[in-house]
């Protein structure tokens, strides 16, 4: 198979709901030596997406939506088993999660993946996560930066509520923050005083990278 074939297959996969598929062209993908990270986010990820598209326009239900997602993550697991997660340098910690209220975790896990294969130390707290358990880890663990996903309008407010904290707490200046989810922009960003913003697992690493002052 091509990467194209590849891209084509694995979209499809999750569009039909199809879980024999999409693990076949995952194995296919790893033996052939096709970059996890790029078959990830440039043909699951993009079949994920297309169902969302179709399901805010009411063209599918939210069990297909629920079983295409968890199809992605099937597929995410049988790739993180390969990703390299051993750097020889650690270049700094970082804790992430999903904001409260807030479930979605698919671009979370492939951000993570990616910051791991560069040397970063990824301390995940999953999803749904109060804005207070974020802090406590990150000041326990002495991290460099907070990473928070948001995928609802209506959650992207927890990014701010972060910033806020922080501030309330006297401990802004200790760490760096940076935001990403697919409703967040650079605008966002600024207005709510993130050191941030990522679109994509690649740009993520990026700015972390900047962030950590290894850019
Ligand atoms: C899969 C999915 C679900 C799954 C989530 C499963 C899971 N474990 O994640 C399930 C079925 C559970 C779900 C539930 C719901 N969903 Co939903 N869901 C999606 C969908 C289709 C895909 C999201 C996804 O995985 N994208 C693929 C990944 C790879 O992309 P990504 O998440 O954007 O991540 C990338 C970047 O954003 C970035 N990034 C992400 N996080 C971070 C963090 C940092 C620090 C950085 C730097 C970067 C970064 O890098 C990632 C990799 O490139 C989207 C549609 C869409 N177009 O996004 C709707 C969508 C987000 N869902 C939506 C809705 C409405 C819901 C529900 C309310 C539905 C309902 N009626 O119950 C519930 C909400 C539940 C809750 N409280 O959270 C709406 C949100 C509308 C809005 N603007 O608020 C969307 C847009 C669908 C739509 N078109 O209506 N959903």
């Amino acid at each position: 198979m091509t990467r194209d074939e590849v891209l084509v297959s694995a979209v499809d996969s999750i569009l039909n709901c199809d879980e024999k598929a999409a693990l076949e062209v995952a194995e296919e993908a790893i033996a052939e030596g096709f970059d996890p990270v790029d078959i990830l986010a440039e043909g699951f990820s993009v079949g994920i997406r297309q169902v969302g598209d179709l399901f805010g326009r009411g063209e599918v239900f939210l069990p297909q939506l629920i079983l295409s997602a968890e199809i992605m993550k099937k597929v995410g697991e049988v790739f993180d088993a390969v990703i390299s997660r051993d750097s020889a340098e650690k270049k700094g910690k970082m804790v992430i999660a999903t904001v409260e209220g807030d479930v979605h975790d698919i671009g979370k896990g492939i951000v993570i993946s990616l910051l791991r294969t560069q040397g970063i130390e990824v301390i995940d707290l999953g999803r749904d996560v109060p804005t207070n358990k974020i802090i406590e880890t990150a000041v326990d663990v002495e991290a460099d930066i907070i990473g928070t996903s948001a995928l609802l309008s209506t959650t992207l407010e927890g990014q701010k509520k972060l910033e806020d904290e922080l501030r309330k707490k006297g401990l802004r200046e200790r760490f760096k923050t940076m935001v990403g989810g697919a409703p967040c922009t650079q605008r966002w960003a600024d207005k709510i005083g993130a050191d941030a913003f990522g679109e994509d697992a690649a740009e993520a690493v990026t700015k972390a990278l900047y962030l950590l002052g290894r850019g």
